[in-house]
């Protein structure tokens, strides 16, 4: 045994390794990415970057019926690509161990809404189990596989940001030798026609229940009995799991808790005994009231719950103790006031730059995608109108353009998408584009890296997850074979970029325009930083337009003038096409 300082996600990584976890596979996505990170530093297990959330969980089936232990991992929006192939892998169940790793991010970090994974345990029939630290989180990735091979069952391993991403003390063992189960055709099992798939439904009923059973004597539901000391709420009681049973323990350190390692199902014996032995009952638990509603199903009376604690955002200890106690106390450390804002922005020298800069001139609908480019939305750009979820820029731009020619109206939508979301979930929408008539721009932002989430590979980058060479998707060519026609531009060339797209928005039938410029902040721009000759400078600020965090304005003797920060400026030089006066030069 050795101790380590890890991340929940790095554990749930070594606890895959240690329970001899053998084929993991991922689409990037904050706060889960770091889980296949982790996973391809270690030996023994093949880690993978999948196209998106579908195809990773449907190969992890695949390589738990081939017989070795199998983890998906990816963030909660991730599994609503994924859950059209989880539901009915309930239905199937598995061979060798199943995890699915889904990391929820309340408070929305890095995302777009904050979806509550447990329902589609309950929905699914299949066991949630939620780690409070990283050491459980690699214990709990173990169990997970046990249960899985147990139970004929995919089993949900739920973390929050919190839990993901900070770091405690974990004691880690060697890789445990797991055997690889031999496969055995069962087509009544795996093939999901059906009359195979009623069969099935009334097993996984069973099976449900059994894993109630099971729930009941789960030493990861444990009942820690406190003092009740507490004069406001005598005996209290509370029940919690996740980075909520953490807050609940420094809130209320005489409070008796329930602490739930497994949300679902629920061991609702031991609930109720639980409740029968406090006075007042509170359930603590970030966004939906998931363990709360069901305990009240039960007929059991909860006295504390989302009546006083919020649906939306996180936790914190001064959140739950002034919410059950009804006193303004703070338990949580208060930010330092003062502390500047740091609002988002484009890095310098990123290319989307460019693209914005133009866009903001055109008077029609943009459709955005989820990525850098969102930035797209913001000031001084406002260039984007609408963004939804991976792939939607381009289904949405193709509605766009349908209804308003409905409407009589002639205006070209414009959709914009990076290569990573492109591959994800863009190429669907841009068949659908070309075989519905479709009219739009399609906007390729291919910086070659999944700039968002951090620079992961993906099939345009001709790398696989741990870095060595692949087959590389010509994406150009991919939308050609779609149907389209396909145009190559210079997203930093922005008077040439403008002239092409006031030329595409008069002609009819749709185009993709592909800019093929590397992302700045993982491959380094190897231009000079400019600077300004301040006697040239006029002060008209055009130049801001670009939206530059390398850009300063100045003012000496009352008069203003721009400044280049050296240090930050990459060169890229879509200032210096903004600005009249000629005013930009190489340092
Ligand atoms: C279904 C889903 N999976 C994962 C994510 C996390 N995520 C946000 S943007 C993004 C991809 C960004 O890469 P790309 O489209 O290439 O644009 P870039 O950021 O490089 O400009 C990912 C993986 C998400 N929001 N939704």
């Amino acid at each position: 045994m050795k101790k380590e300082i890890l991340s929940g996600n790095e554990a749930i990584a070594r606890g895959f390794a240690d329970a001899g976890g053998r084929f993991a596979a991922s689409y990037p996505g904050t706060p889960g990415t770091e889980v296949l990170e982790e996973l391809c530093r270690l030996q023994g297990i093949h880690a993978e970057w999948s196209i998106n959330e579908k195809a990773a969980l449907e190969a992890a089936l695949g390589g738990s019926l081939s017989g070795v232990r199998s983890m998906a991992s990816m963030k909660h929006v991730g599994v609503n690509a994924a859950a059209d192939p989880l539901m009915t892998a309930s239905y199937t169940g598995v061979n060798a161990g199943l995890v699915l790793m889904a990391a929820d991010d309340p408070g929305m970090f890095s995302s777009q809404n904050e979806q509550d994974t447990r329902h589609f345990a309950r929905m699914a029939k299949i066991p949630c189990l939620e780690p409070s630290d990283s050491q459980e989180a690699l214990d709990f990735t173990g169990l997970a596989l046990e249960l899985s091979e147990q139970f004929d069952t995919p089993v949900i391993l739920r973390t929050t940001t919190r839990i993901s991403h900070s770091r405690s003390v974990v004691e880690v063992s060697k890789a445990a030798a797991v055997r690889p189960r031999a496969f055995k055709k069962n087509i009544r099992k795996y093939v999901m026609l059906p009359a195979y798939a009623r069969e099935r439904h009334k097993a996984i009923e069973k099976r449900l229940l059994k894993l109630k059973r099971w729930a009941e004597k789960a030493s990861i539901n444990q009942i820690i009995r406190g003092d009740g000391g507490l004069k406001q709420v005598d005996r209290l009681g509370i029940i919690a799991s996740g980075i909520s049973f953490q807050y609940v323990r420094e809130a209320f350190p005489e409070a008796s808790i329930l602490k739930l390692g497994m949300t679902w199902p629920l061991p609702e014996q031991m609930i109720r005994e639980f409740a029968d032995s406090v006075r007042k009952l509170a359930v603590v638990e970030e966004l939906d009231p998931f363990i709360e509603d069901a305990v009240r199903a039960m007929g059991v009376r909860v006295d504390f719950g989302k009546n006083v604690l919020p649906l939306t955002g996180e936790l914190t200890p001064g959140i739950v103790f002034g919410g059950i106690s009804g006193r303004r106390e703070n338990k949580s450390k208060t930010p330092i006031a003062g502390i500047p804002e740091r609002p988002p922005n484009l890095c310098a020298g990123c290319s989307h730059r460019g693209l914005f800069v133009v866009l903001s001139k055109m008077k029609t609908f943009v459709s955005g995608d989820i990525g850098c480019y969102t930035l797209g939305a913001l000031e001084p750009f406002s260039a984007i109108h609408s963004v939804l979820c991976m792939g939607a820029s381009v289904t949405m731009a193709h509605g766009i353009s349908t209804g308003l020619k409905l409407r009589g109206i002639k205006q070209k939508p414009v959709a914009v998408i990076g290569d990573s979301t492109f591959l994800h979930s863009g190429i669907t929408g841009l068949i659908n584009l070309a075989y519905n008539g479709g009219d739009a721009i399609v906007v390729i932002m291919n910086n070659d890296t999944t700039g968002m989430t951090g620079g992961q590979e993906h099939p345009g980058t001709g790398r696989n997850a741990r870095k060595e060479q692949a087959p590389r998707v010509d994406i150009m060519g991919l939308c050609r074979a779609c149907g389209l026609r396909a145009r190559e531009i210079d997203a930093y060339d922005i008077r040439s970029l403008e002239a092409l797209f006031r030329e595409e928005m008069a002609a009819s039938g749709p185009v993709v325009f592909v800019s093929n410029q590397p992302c700045a902040l993982r491959y380094r721009l190897a231009k000079k930083p400019l600077e300004i000759d301040a006697e040239k400078c006029t002060g008209c600020l055009k130049c801001l337009k670009a939206g530059c965090i390398g850009l300063k304005v100045e003012s000496k003797t009352g008069r203003r003038y721009v400044s280049v920060d050296k240090l930050i400026c990459s060169g890229c030089g879509i200032c210096a096409r903004l600005c009249k006066a000629d005013a930009f030069v190489e340092a």
